[in-house]
């Protein structure tokens, strides 16, 4: 995802005599002051006036008071609610008459997610509530809605508590100090682990296998600090053991690792799995448990069936929201049907610069696939999807659910002239940057149960030519398969690219942030036009396409920049897809031996990286941005296309190597990918997998992938416990950790490519 999804920022309330009470600490003590009214009624309001007797506030509820605040009682102290924490509310409560009454944190807009019913009865009765904020709220309270009594009513209500999740208990598990790929090893592969340990002096390592005999052994080469765990490490190569098995541990320095295998098809079900993710993300279809099992079975999400009001007929977004969005009124007057596509991640947004990166790695993961081995691996009867038998290779049928919805985000061809910067332009044939609620739903939430308004929001250049390219990337693949689809997905690139061109600087600003989605906000769009040009050309070889990519700039660019190299390219810098695809994909430019020379040089910036005397772990990372999962992974990529074009072991090593790292060897022992190892990703945040804050949703399904550890994370959880962490272990494995936790599609496409590399090697 993007690290402009963050936290609310949400309507401020104005109460008479409202007190501010500082924000909590971790694990705070109460937020509710004299909630057991042994101070009176002192920092509570009510309608009607009450009084406390025995510690209960009463409040006589008068006949015929209608449902809601009409009578109420209420916090007049303002305190910090934040969102995605975790909130625990007693209270005890009766009332003279049964009836039921509503307890709410009742800033607007309404949190979902403390809007619960206390059915009172004669009685006191001790009421619990656990509740995760919606919404941000800087100055809320609580309140009980005491309307709606069928007849006049005398309600009391004490020992009113309510206190933020207690997190101070938390540490850090960093596993055992030998960290392996828990999933484990190929036979032909690199087998490198890491010892964490203070000792230079030469350490011995012992490898068992599953019955206890120890099968090879050696000296832990030292190697000194890892700079991003802030651990002194060694590491054990035992690459030359190759016998297959399951359940070997490595001993060193009195550590044991977790268990791992040695196996030729290791990665077989994760390539499966890591493409089962995206059939459980999409949107407009039900989810079929007969296909990945009962518990992920779901309705269609926004086939605009009531609540949902999206995505068959969906308008612009309102302009009292697109004032803050764009700092101008602008809007649309048609509607469109924006249905299929993916959920992007722990939202059930659709952005169109997401959704392209993400479908176009699907693309080249079957194109590269289809050129390895003609009979390839990925083919029709291959995924648990409904298409599964319908002749076309399955990863297609998965990356054309997207591609559906791409195109249908272009703006009409004749649409009336939209705003921008002042001035009414012609945008028919660009694309809209993303369809998503106006609001923020909460965790857990069931797509098909979502009632917010679903809004497009305004075209950009960004994903304007995100779909030219991903669409040319679909009918060069889908040209064999199904030629109606490929030409209708060529005539949409090429409308695309050509309104682009006509408008090459409506950028997606980064105000357009928290109405309900993140920004994707891009400032530098030659990088997609480079992607475009280069995907344009060589599904058409039109000379035109071929000029503008080697007039454009990133053509040029050394490999630092074209590659966006260290860090790994990603949404909003996309040169390097551009780049690998000119590599792989047969043409005829003419510089094409430099074009691979390129993705060489790239591996080899990268190889530099690995091998640097402060990296312990053999990871592609020297920062941990938010995702920073998927940079490693998308590094990985660049380094076995380097593999693929060379035929050299070094880089392939390297890659494999550098995959261990996203399932446990790290400096806190974690599988980042759910279902795979022993100590792996539990509370993925996701509506659809919320589990932990509601046991009647699944955890996430084997393949779904954490986006890793965070060296800026910020969100509830982490800002509690991963306070001073090193960058490699600033983690957290819950559900409400969006900066560390959730699950993206174009995180999930780059496991996706990576792992479909790696079964084959
Ligand atoms: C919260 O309320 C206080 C006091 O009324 C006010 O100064 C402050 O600006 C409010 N904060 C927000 C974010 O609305
Ligand atoms: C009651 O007020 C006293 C004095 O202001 C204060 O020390 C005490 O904490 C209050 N108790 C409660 C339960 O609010
Ligand atoms: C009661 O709720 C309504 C609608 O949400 C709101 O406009 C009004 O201000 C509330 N009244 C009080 C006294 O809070
Ligand atoms: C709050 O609960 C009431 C009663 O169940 C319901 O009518 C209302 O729509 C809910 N509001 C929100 C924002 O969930
Ligand atoms: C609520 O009550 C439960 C059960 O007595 C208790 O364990 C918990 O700590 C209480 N929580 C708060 C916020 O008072
Ligand atoms: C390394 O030394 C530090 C400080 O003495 C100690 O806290 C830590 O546990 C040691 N780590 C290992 C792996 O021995
Ligand atoms: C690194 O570890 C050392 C020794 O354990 C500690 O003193 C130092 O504060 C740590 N530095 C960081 C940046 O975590
Ligand atoms: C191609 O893939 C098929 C199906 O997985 C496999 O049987 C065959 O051995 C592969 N051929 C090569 C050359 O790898
Ligand atoms: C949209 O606006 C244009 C220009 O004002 C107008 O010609 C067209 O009829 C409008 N379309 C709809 C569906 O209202
Ligand atoms: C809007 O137009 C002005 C004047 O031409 C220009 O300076 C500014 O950069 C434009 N803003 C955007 C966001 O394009
Ligand atoms: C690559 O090009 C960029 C932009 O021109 C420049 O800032 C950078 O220093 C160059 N890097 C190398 C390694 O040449
Ligand atoms: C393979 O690549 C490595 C890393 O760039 C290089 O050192 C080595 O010479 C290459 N081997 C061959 C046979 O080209
Ligand atoms: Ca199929
Ligand atoms: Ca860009």
């Amino acid at each position: 995802m993007k690290s402009t999804k963050v936290a609310a920022a949400a309507a401020s309330i104005a109460i008479a005599a409202a007190q501010v009470s500082p924000p909590p600490i971790p694990g705070s003590p109460q937020i509710i002051q004299n909630g057991n009214f042994a101070n009176g009624t002192i920092g509570w309001q009510s309608s009607p006036a009450g009084s406390v007797k025995n510690g209960l506030y009463c409040i006589d509820v008068p006949a015929g008071s209608p449902p809601g605040n009409s009578s109420y009682l209420r916090t007049s102290y303002l305190f910090l609610e934040t969102k995605n924490d975790v909130y625990t509310l007693n209270f005890t409560a009766s009332s003279s008459v049964g009836y039921d009454i509503l307890v709410q944190t009742p800033d607007a807009p309404l949190d979902p997610n403390l809007n619960m019913t206390a059915a009172l009865t004669t009685s006191p009765y001790p009421f619990s509530m656990t509740f995760s904020p919606a919404n941000q709220a800087p100055n809320a309270s609580l309140e009980f809605d005491l309307g709606g009594s069928p007849a006049a009513a005398t309600v009391c209500i004490g020992d009113v508590s309510m206190k933020r999740i207690d997190r101070s208990s938390w540490r850090q598990d960093y596993g055992p100090a030998v960290k392996v790929n828990q999933l484990g090893y190929l036979p032909t592969g690199p087998k490198v682990a890491t010892l964490v340990t203070n000792s230079s002096a030469s350490t011995g390592w012992t490898l068992y296998n599953a019955a206890g005999d120890a099968c090879a052994s050696g000296q832990a080469q030292y190697r000194g600090l890892d700079a991003a765990s802030n651990q002194t490490v060694s590491t054990i190569d035992f690459s030359s053991f190759s016998t297959t098995g399951d359940g070997y541990i490595l001993t060193a320095g009195g550590s044991t690792s977790l268990p791992f295998s040695i196996s030729s098809t290791l990665y077989n079900d994760l390539r499966q799995d890591s493409l089962r993710f995206f059939y459980q993300q999409r949107s407009g279809i039900a989810i079929d448990g007969n296909l990945v099992g009962q518990q992920y079975a779901r309705a269609a999400g926004h086939v605009q069936v009531p609540p949902n009001k999206g995505d068959v007929a969906v308008p612009c977004q309102a302009v009292h929201d697109s004032l803050i969005a764009y700092l101008e009124p602008w809007t649309c007057n048609y509607t469109l049907d924006v249905t299929q596509g993916w959920y992007d991640a722990g939202d059930q947004g659709k952005y169109v610069v997401n959704g392209g990166i993400s479908a176009a790695q699907l693309l080249m993961e079957y194109e590269r696939s289809a050129r390895v081995n003609a009979t390839n691996k990925l083919g029709d009867g291959s995924l648990r999807i409904p298409e599964r038998n319908n002749g076309i290779p399955d990863i297609l049928d998965e990356a054309q659910w997207e591609l559906q919805f791409l195109i249908k985000m272009q703006v009409p061809a004749n649409s009336a002239p939209q705003l921008f910067n002042g001035s009414m332009i012609d945008m028919s044939g660009m694309a809209h940057l993303k369809v998503h609620d106006n609001q923020w739903t909460p965790l857990p939430t069931d797509p098909s149960q979502d009632p917010k308004r679903r809004e497009l929001h305004r075209p950009s250049t960004s994903a304007t030519l995100n779909l030219a390219a991903a669409a040319a990337m679909g009918a060069r693949a889908f040209a064999q398969w199904d030629a109606e689809f490929a030409a209708k997905a060529l005539a949409v690139a090429k409308t695309a690219y050509a309104a682009a061109q006509r408008n090459p600087t409506i950028l997606a600003p980064g105000t357009d942030w928290d109405l309900g989605g993140g920004a994707y906000s891009d400032d530098d769009v030659s990088d997609e036009f480079y992607w475009a040009a280069v995907e344009m050309y060589l599904t058409t070889g039109g000379k035109q396409y071929l000029d503008d990519l080697t007039s454009n700039p990133y053509h040029t660019a050394n490999v630092t920049t074209l590659f966006t190299l260290p860090s790994g390219f990603g949404w909003s810098s996309v040169a390097a897809l551009g780049q690998l695809d000119l590599a792989t994909v047969p043409s005829n430019i003419s510089n094409h031996s430099a074009i691979v020379q390129s993705v060489v040089d790239a591996a080899d910036v990268l190889l530099a990286v690995q091998q640097n005397s402060s990296n312990g772990y053999g990871v592609f990372l020297t920062e941990y941005p938010w995702g920073s999962n998927s940079n490693n992974l998308n590094n990985i990529q660049i380094v076995a296309t380097a593999a693929d074009l060379t035929n050299n072991s070094t880089y392939r090593s390297a890659a494999l190597e550098a995959l261990d790292y996203v399932l446990g060897r790290n400096a806190i022992s974690q599988s980042y990918i759910r279902g795979y190892g022993t100590k792996d990703t539990q509370n993925v945040h996701s509506r659809l997998y919320a589990h932990e804050l509601d046991n009647r949703v699944p955890q996430a399904p084997p393949g779904a992938m954490g986006g890793g550890a965070n060296q800026a994370a910020s969100d509830p959880p982490a800002d509690d416990v991963l306070q001073g962490c090193a960058p490699m272990t600033c983690y957290v494995d819950d559900v409400n950790s969006y900066s560390t936790n959730e699950v993206a599609i174009n995180w999930g496409s780059a496991l996706a490519w990576v792992v479909g590399w790696a079964d084959g090697q």
